[in-house]
């Protein structure tokens, strides 16, 4: 183990955080040798360890000291302004042919692609320390577990991986010795943080990731997006289960029965507000509790879908997030949070547009420059984050580390729609439902570079995460139901349609406890439905507006189907089908031309 050198430093000794899998000391050689670094840093994730990399990073202006009276243990970084969001466009799937990775992603070719990557992390660590990161995703105890090891040049990453991941000796152990045991390689490396050489590479074939160029989370906890999907959905095709872009929630009646729904919403359409919800008054006794806020890794028991939270910490958009918005993740980030681009108030707190209190006088903005009320620039960039451990959360899950997951009643599709798409809608069966998650579409938000709120087909919200052919990913949902005897039933939802002034129709956050509570009643068979062409609608007098001051008019929009409106949509929906060159199943273009048949009936 000696000869792993150049050497080997951590506070801790090398202790049990080493793993002896020779699978895994020889790749770790080879990258030390090919990045030219003098230093490798076993992470253990100890509470020592991560008190020794904050100091360092205070010291190099990694992490900024927040006032710790206000936000105790808690620290702001500053990305380079070059980097603040995912990026679609430099991020590849590399399977062996490009029909693998189909039409919705970049594809490049993978020898090619190790080749110039291998170039550009030649040197890329000389005089820096390279950390190895031995994790896992998932509850210990679940079989849907996977380990991952991430070898980064970022103590950022580690300290972010730190609270997103159970970190450390429980994924040595958990990996064993076989050197044939299946484990994630994900490199990366800041290299200089320039956007000509950032690319996000995913060799599904391999369970391997090379990221460079970033700091981004998004773009480099590996674990995240390129492990816990990208490859993950891969992984999961292969080995029959799903890997989703969803959170996770429990609702508990006043009586103690319980559901859990997981629902998939783009990137920063409210995923974390609504798995955080906090019922109205009106709804005395019920409760609402997150088992996860982003990914939903789900397998088949006995005919029916469970679902686990692969992560430990929540990685979540600042901007908006309030005590009314949200109270929930405010309690969460009060302490023991790492900010990242958000703002700093002269008394050493952080601050974001959207944030309970007075407006601020004078705050430095997330670059750093002094910002008022009157600059033109947001104080918060539109994509600040935080990052914060899971056990933050007052309303986490009781079963959120049970290993066989919590059984799905519901699947909600949702997306950010100004028009066309009502308040909520059931889908008549699992395969319309699949249907209608192909064909969900959102405008477009700040958590990836590129324009901002333009109407884009996400189908199943996994568009920059789907690590395969789309068609086979469709597939791959039909073929689940078939091995399902209960299915969750499938709902869309919509919590932005604005009216003809652009003002919207719906308040959202605590208040859509009111479409849980329809879907609750729907999936016990007692809730009431109109059935429309599109599926069974919520009607008003099934809406529990009590205590809700909103005007009859508008609940009426939001619920209805405008005919005009659905038959645009159903052209999206052919086009963005026929954009996808012949790889969508026969069965969803049938689906497809039923709801069409439905409008004429
Ligand atoms: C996220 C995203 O950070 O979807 O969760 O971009
Ligand atoms: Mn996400």
């Amino acid at each position: 183990m000696k000869n792993i050198a150049p050497a080997i430093f951590s506070p801790n000794g090398i202790g049990d955080a080493m793993p002896q899998n020779q699978s895994v000391l020889d790749w770790v050689r080879e990258i030390a040798a090919l990045t030219q670094t003098e230093n490798i840093f076993w992470c253990d994730g100890s509470e020592r360890e991560n008190e020794f990399l904050i100091e360092e990073s205070l010291k190099q202006n990694v992490l900024i000291e927040l006032n710790q009276k206000k936000v105790p243990r808690s620290y702001l970084h500053r990305s380079n302004p070059n980097d603040v969001a995912r990026v679609e466009q430099f991020t590849f799937v590399c399977t062996p042919t490009k029909e693998e990775a189909g039409p919705t992603n970049n594809w490049s070719e993978p020898k090619e692609t190790y080749a110039k990557l291998r170039g550009l992390l030649k040197g890329a660590m000389r005089g820096r320390t390279l950390f190895v990161i031995p994790y896992i995703m998932g509850p210990p105890d679940s079989p849907l577990t996977k380990v991952g090891f991430e070898i980064t040049d970022s103590k950022y990453v580690v300290l972010n991986m730190r609270i997103m991941t159970r970190m450390g000796e429980i994924a040595v152990k958990r990996l064993g010795d076989d050197p044939n045991a299946e484990w994630n390689r994900g490199v990366h490396s800041l290299l200089d943080v320039n956007p000509e050489r950032r690319f996000i590479c995913h060799f599904p074939q391999d369970n391997a990731i090379i990221s460079v160029g970033s700091g981004y989370g998004g773009n480099v906890l590996l674990s995240k997006k390129c492990l816990a999907l990208r490859i993950g959905s891969y992984l999961a095709r292969t080995q029959g289960w799903m890997a989703e872009h969803m959170l996770i929630l429990g609702v508990e009646s006043p009586e103690g029965k319980k559901h859990y729904v997981a629902a998939a919403f783009p990137s920063a359409c409210g995923k974390t507000n609504f798995a955080m919800l906090i019922p109205p008054k009106h709804f005395k006794g019920w409760k609402v509790t997150t088992v996860g806020d982003d990914i939903a890794w789900m397998q088949i028991r006995d005919g029916q879908l469970y679902a686990v939270n692969p992560e430990n910490g929540y990685f979540g958009v600042v901007p908006g997030t309030n005590y009314k918005s949200n109270p929930n993740a405010m309690k969460s980030i009060a302490h023991d949070t790492i900010y990242t681009n958000v703002a700093l108030t002269d008394d050493g707190d952080v601050w974001w547009e959207g944030k309970d209190g007075k407006p601020l006088a004078h705050a430095f903005d997330w670059r750093g420059n002094d910002w008022t009320p009157d600059s033109k620039e947001k104080a918060a960039h539109p994509n600040s984050r935080f990052t914060t451990p899971m056990r933050n959360n007052p309303a986490l899950d009781p079963d959120v580390e049970k290993g066989e997951g919590v059984p799905i009643s519901a699947i909600i599709f949702g997306g950010r729609r100004s028009d066309t798409v009502p308040l909520v809608y059931q889908a008549f069966d699992w395969n319309h439902g699949v249907y209608l998650g192909a064909t969900m579409a959102s405008e477009t938000t700040a958590a990836a570079t590129g324009a901002v709120g333009q109407v884009r087909r996400d189908p199943m919200a996994m568009l920059p995460f789907c690590g395969y052919n789309i068609g086979d990913y469709f597939q791959h949902w039909l073929d689940i139901g078939k091995r399902l005897t209960d299915p969750p039933r499938i709902f869309g939802v919509n919590w932005f349609r604005k009216g003809v002034k652009g003002q919207f129709l719906w308040r959202g956050f605590g208040e859509n406890m009111r479409v849980l509570k329809w879907i609750i009643d729907r999936c016990e068979g007692t809730g009431g439905g109109l059935k429309s062409p599109i599926g069974w609608l919520l009607s008003p007098h099934d809406l529990d507006l009590a205590e809700l001051d909103i005007d009859h008019k508008c609940v009426a929009e939001i619920l209805g189907v405008d005919h005009e409106e659905w038959a645009k949509e159903l052209a999206e929906h052919k086009k963005f089908f026929d954009s996808l060159g012949g790889v969508v199943p026969d069965e969803l273009l049938k689906q497809r031309e039923r709801v069409a048949a439905r409008f004429k009936e």
